[in-house]
């Protein structure tokens, strides 16, 4: 195996998209022969992190976790991509700050609140603004959106299916080398 490993971090509200682009472009580098893998907050969460909620130590532990692991998968050539909400800026440049610079590579899922809230797939928005879910991310818990990410997927822009922002994502890869 010939490929150089990095950290592809995905970081946006729930609903934001994360997932289903995380699944494209990891299809897209399957395709092109290369070794990739998720790691979804999500998923995680069922297992290696089931000891964690959504406080904000819990999310700083989880994140902190997985960036860990991603660092791992890096080391051993895998991109990795690394799906979570991460809402605090500190908790996500302290995985940047694991890799060599240039290997960890930020995505932003640039969505409105509202839009993410009208798509509610698991209807966890509509428990959150009826106070069932406290400190639910974007309604009564903070997301620190960030500043100086390698990539900017913008919603509403043209191109901006799955598929095509996954392709972004691959063209950026290529760019640099
Ligand atoms: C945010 C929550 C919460 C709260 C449950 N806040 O969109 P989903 O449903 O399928 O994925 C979300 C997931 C967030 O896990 P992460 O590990 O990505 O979060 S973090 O990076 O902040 O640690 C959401 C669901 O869990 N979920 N409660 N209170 N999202």
């Amino acid at each position: 195996l010939h490929q150089k490993g990095c950290v592809i971090w995905i970081t946006g509200l729930s609903g934001s998209g994360k997932s289903t682009m995380a699944c494209a472009l990891n299809r897209i580098l399957h395709q092109r022969g290369k070794l990739s893998y998720v790691l979804d907050g999500d998923n995680v969460r069922h297992g290696l992190n089931k000891d964690l909620g959504f406080k904000a130590e819990d999310r700083a532990e989880n994140i902190r976790r997985v960036g860990e692991v991603a660092k791992l998968f890096a080391d051993a050539g895998v991109i990795c991509i690394a799906s979570l909400i991460s809402p605090y800026r500190r908790d996500r440049d302290a995985c940047r700050a694991l890799l060599t610079k240039g290997d960890f590579i930020e995505v932003f899922m640039d969505v409105p609140l509202h839009i993410c809230e009208s798509r509610d797939p698991k209807g966890l928005y509509k428990l959150a603004r009826a106070g069932k879910i406290k400190g639910f991310t974007g309604i009564d818990d903070p997301y620190e959106a960030p500043i100086n990410s390698e990539i900017v997927l913008k919603h509403g822009e043209p191109c901006a299916s799955p598929s095509e922002m996954a392709e972004k994502v691959v063209v950026y890869l290529e760019n640099k080398g």
